[in-house]
Formats: C-alpha cells, sequence, structure tokens
C-alpha cells in the first residue's frame, strides 16, 4: 500500500527551507533597518551603542546561517517557534503586510467599538434622519414595491454594461435632457458599481486608451480613495493645489498655477459640486476661467466626480451647473455619477460613467473598450438599484416626490451647518466659524486638528476624520450641543 505521504521528505524540506527564508527574509529587514539606523546616527556597526536587537539579528542570522548549512533532517516539522510564529512561518503569505486602516472606514470601525451610549458617528458621509436613523427615501419604497410587485421582473444577468434605459435617463440627470452631446450621441453611459465604480472603470479606460499623458491631477486636498483608485486603474497621480486651510476657501491662485504647469492634454478630475471633504467649490465665475485654461489654454481632459447632485443646495440642476457649462462646450468630458447619496442608495451600488466626445463614431467605439474593461472586472453590474433608478426617474410623480425628498436632506443639513454655528457663538468659542456656514454639502471641513479630533473622540465620543472632516448629515438637534461642547473643549484644550 501506497504510503499516506510519500513525499513527506520533499515536504519536511520544503517547510525547512521556507522557514529558513523567511527567517532570514525577516532578520534581514531587521538588519536592513538597523542599517538605516545606523546611517541617520553615524553609528558603526562595531559600535558599542548599537541597540541589543540589531546586535541579535546579527548574530541570529549567522547563526541560522550556519544551522542550515547542516542536514536538514536536524530540523524537524514541528510548529515553527513562538518568535517565528508571528511571521506567519510556513505561509506563503508570510510576507504579507498589515494594511493601513481605511480613514473613513477606519472612523465607522472605532464607532462600533466605542460602547459609550452616547456616541456620535460623524465620519462616513452617510444621511442620518433627524432621530438618527438611516434614511429609505419613500419613493425608494415605492419603487421597490413596484418592482416586487411586477411579476415579469426576472434575475437575468443585464448586459455589460448595465441597463440602457437607467443609462440614458443618467445622462438626462446629470447633462440635461437638451444637452446637444445626447441628441447627437456623443456619450458613452454605462452602469457601474456606484461613483468608486465609474471612477475606477473611467480610470482604465484612459489608462488604456487615451491619447494623452496618463496622468490625472487630483486636487491635493480630496476624497482619499482618489488617491488610491487612479493609480490602482493604471494612471498616474498627481495633485494641484486646491485647498488653502488660512483662509478655509479656495486657493484659487495655486490650483489655476499648478494647472497651467500640468502637461498639455493630462487629465484633470473636478468635484462636480460640494467638495470632499472641504465643502469649498470655485464660484461661477472661477469656474469660467477654469473651463478655459482647461480647454483653451491647456488642453486638458476634464472628469467630474458627481457624488452629490441635489445634495449641496437641494436643486439637481444648480449643482450640475460646471457639469454642463463644460460638456455644452463641445469638449470631451467624463463623468462619473453616484446614486449612493441624494436617493440613498448607498448599499445598492448604483453609478454611472458617462464619456462624451466629438463624434458619434468614436463613441460607438469606446462603448466597446468601456465594456471590455468591465467584462474581466465584474462581468455585468446588479440589476436591483439601477431598476430603483429607472423606476423613479421614469414616472413623472415619482421623480417630482424625489425631488422634494432630496431638498429635505439638503435642508436638513443645511440647518444643521446653523445650528452648530449658533451653537460655537453661545458658547464664544475661541475661533471663527463661519465656515462651518459658508462651505457646501455633506461636510464641514473644520480646521480641527488631529490631537483635537483625538481629544473629541475620548472625551465626547465624538468619532470624525482625524482631518477634521465633520460628516454633517449625521449631526441633529440632540446632537449638536455634545459636538460644540467638545469642539469648545477641544479648541481650549489645545490653543
Ligand atoms: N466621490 C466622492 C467625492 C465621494 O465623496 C464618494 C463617497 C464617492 C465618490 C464614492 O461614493 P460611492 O462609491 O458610494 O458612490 N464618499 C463617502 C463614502 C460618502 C466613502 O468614503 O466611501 C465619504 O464618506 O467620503
Amino acid at each position: 500500500m501506497a504510503a499516506p505521504f510519500p513525499n513527506l521528505q520533499s515536504l519536511v524540506d520544503m517547510t525547512n527551507s521556507l522557514h529558513r527564508d523567511r527567517m532570514i527574509e525577516s532578520l534581514d529587514t531587521s538588519a536592513v533597518l538597523v542599517k538605516r539606523k545606523e546611517n541617520e546616527h553615524r553609528v558603526r556597526s562595531e559600535s558599542p551603542t548599537l541597540p541589543a536587537f540589531a546586535r541579535l539579528a546579527i548574530s541570529s542570522r549567522a547563526r541560522i546561517e550556519r544551522r542550515m548549512e547542516g542536514p536538514m533532517a536536524s530540523i524537524s516539522l514541528a510548529p515553527a517557534p513562538a518568535a517565528t510564529a508571528g511571521c506567519g512561518s510556513g505561509s506563503r503569505f508570510a510576507h504579507v503586510q498589515q494594511a493601513p486602516e481605511d480613514p473613513i472606514y477606519g472612523v465607522t470601525n472605532a464607532f462600533l467599538k466605542d460602547p459609550s451610549p452616547v456616541k456620535v458617528n460623524l465620519g462616513v458621509g452617510a444621511y442620518r434622519t433627524e432621530e438618527g436613523k438611516p434614511l429609505v427615501l419613500n419613493v425608494v419604497r415605492k419603487a421597490e414595491e413596484q418592482l416586487l410587485a411586477d411579476k415579469s421582473r426576472n434575475k437575468e444577468y443585464l448586459p455589460i454594461s448595465g441597463i440602457t434605459h437607467f443609462s440614458r435617463l443618467s445622462a438626462q440627470l446629470i447633462l440635461g435632457s437638451d444637452c446637444p452631446a445626447i441628441a447627437e450621441k456623443r456619450i458613452v453611459t454605462a452602469q457601474c458599481l456606484s461613483g468608486t465604480g465609474c471612477l475606477r472603470v473611467g480610470g482604465e479606460f484612459l489608462a488604456k486608451h487615451y491619447s494623452g499623458p496618463k496622468i490625472i491631477y487630483i486636487p491635493a486636498t480630496t476624497w482619499t480613495n482618489h488617491f488610491r483608485i487612479f493609480p490602482n486603474a493604471g494612471m498616474e497621480a498627481r495633485t494641484y493645489r486646491y485647498y488653502d486651510p488660512k483662509t478655509k476657501g479656495l486657493d484659487y491662485e495655486g490650483m489655476m498655477e499648478d494647472l497651467r504647469a500640468a502637461p498639455s492634454g493630462a487629465v484633470v478630475l473636478l468635484h462636480a459640486c460640494a467638495h470632499n471633504p472641504t465643502g469649498v467649490d470655485p464660484t461661477r465665475e472661477q469656474w469660467a476661467e477654469i473651463q478655459h485654461l482647461v480647454r483653451d489654454e491647456k488642453q486638458l481632459l476634464p472628469f467630474f466626480d458627481s457624488a452629490y447632485q441635489g445634495f449641496a443646495s437641494g436643486s439637481l440642476d444648480a449643482d450640475a451647473w460646471a457639469v454642463r457649462q463644460f460638456v455644452n462646450d463641445g469638449g470631451e468630458t467624463l463623468v462619473a455619477q453616484s446614486y449612493a447619496k441624494n436617493m440613498g442608495l448607498y448599499g445598492e451600488r448604483v453609478g454611472a460613467l458617462s464619456v462624451i466626445v466629438k463624434d458619434p463614431d468614436v463613441a460607438l467605439r469606446i462603448e466597446s473598450q468601456v465594456n471590455l474593461v468591465i467584462r474581466p472586472m465584474y462581468s455585468s453590474p446588479p440589476t436591483f438599484g439601477a431598476a430603483i433608478v429607472c423606476t423613479i426617474l421614469g414616472n413623472k410623480a415619482l421623480y417630482e416626490e424625489w425631488k422634494v425628498e432630496l431638498k429635505g436632506m439638503a435642508d436638513r443639513i443645511i440647518s444643521m451647518r446653523h445650528q452648530l454655528f449658533d451653537a460655537l457663538k453661545a458658547r464664544a468659542t475661541p475661533g471663527t466659524w463661519d465656515h462651518i456656514v459658508n462651505q457646501i454639502g455633506m461636510f464641514t471641513y473644520s480646521g480641527l486638528s488631529k490631537e483635537q479630533v483625538e481629544y473629541m473622540k475620548t472625551e465626547y465620543h465624538i468619532h470624525m476624520t482625524s482631518d477634521g472632516r465633520i460628516s454633517m448629515a449625521g449631526l441633529n438637534t440632540r446632537t449638536v450641543p455634545q459636538l460644540a461642547d467638545a469642539i469648545h473643549a477641544a479648541v481650549l484644550q489645545f490653543a
């Protein structure tokens, strides 16, 4: 009968050599770190000041190397000693490093772990009601009921680029139903996995097919995920100045200077409205000059990230103004649209990527290539969320009802801004707080420091991102005083 483990010896050998490689590798890492430290402090290796762990690393490496030269049989298949177990000995993934926590999801994790009954999550940009609860819009409930009642619906795969009707309605929503690019069929729209999916697919399409420099200019202060999405998609990410902490407003001069210095034809990422995290948008006059620079001076390719249409001002049209200005000048443009916030469809992952070009034939070919980006990535998008959007946008009564609900959310956020501003004024909190009411959209970029944010977390159980961003949509009349007390104390504590 064949032995149960005919290759036991080779297994032993493999494991041993794996242990040895891992141990040597980790000791080498220590040695490299030591070398760096040595250089920094100009400490010679024989110096008695060499830290103890460094001496240990170097001598252990020599010992292991000596040992490995002996017969393999001298090493048992027993579990790795405790010292190496930490480096995951035996695993092909032992080299995998702990990734840093996502700056926004990390806040949610810390909030969930906080046992305090008064904890408040002002981290992620997710709308909450006055009662502090997540909101499913009434129109969404109605659309869901209609969809569930329709027994002719099935669960078939969607086409690679999603529901065609959804794409048309989405393009009309962001560009306006009278947009010439739509009438002239110079637009390709694909249903993607919410705003993030649109940016990722758009980024990869550009990395593969854009004829200009594959460099995207991102605001230096921006939604943190932008910095990962585009390099992952194959684009080089560079930054342009955007926010001026001194004025808590737009660094307009810096922005123009940096875009002017960009290589001609590079891509530029622009927040369509309600810039995240700063809440600072260009004025219409500034937009006109940005457009002139982008189109006429530098032939940059604008890529709009529209994650908050309707959330900024309460008006879908006003919040789409900048995008429409660019598209209607006839130049080529990309737009990523998200329905997470404005329809409250966060987890349904519904979004639309539009590529607007100069020629309908080019649009057709782009469509085929966008599909070729999507197909090996996730094949085709999910059905239900996009069906909800189609039901609402395709029905006049539901559409009107949605606009009212959307305005209700935007107005509640604006009212939170005023309540917080008044509460700080009432406490005579040192500093200027006008930016709380002047900034636009879901977030207040408070100007609070990392230390102040940490203090507010430990002392007041207020959770927010370490850059001082406050999700105003997470506040309510009950929690405003708690936040105002926390800010007041933090400002006095770290004056
Ligand atoms: N673009 C910007 C500017 C965003 O702020 C967000 C979401 C997205 C795109 C992507 O959203 P979506 O994929 O869900 O459509 N930013 C949130 C959530 C609201 C997050 O970080 O994922 C935020 O808290 O910043």
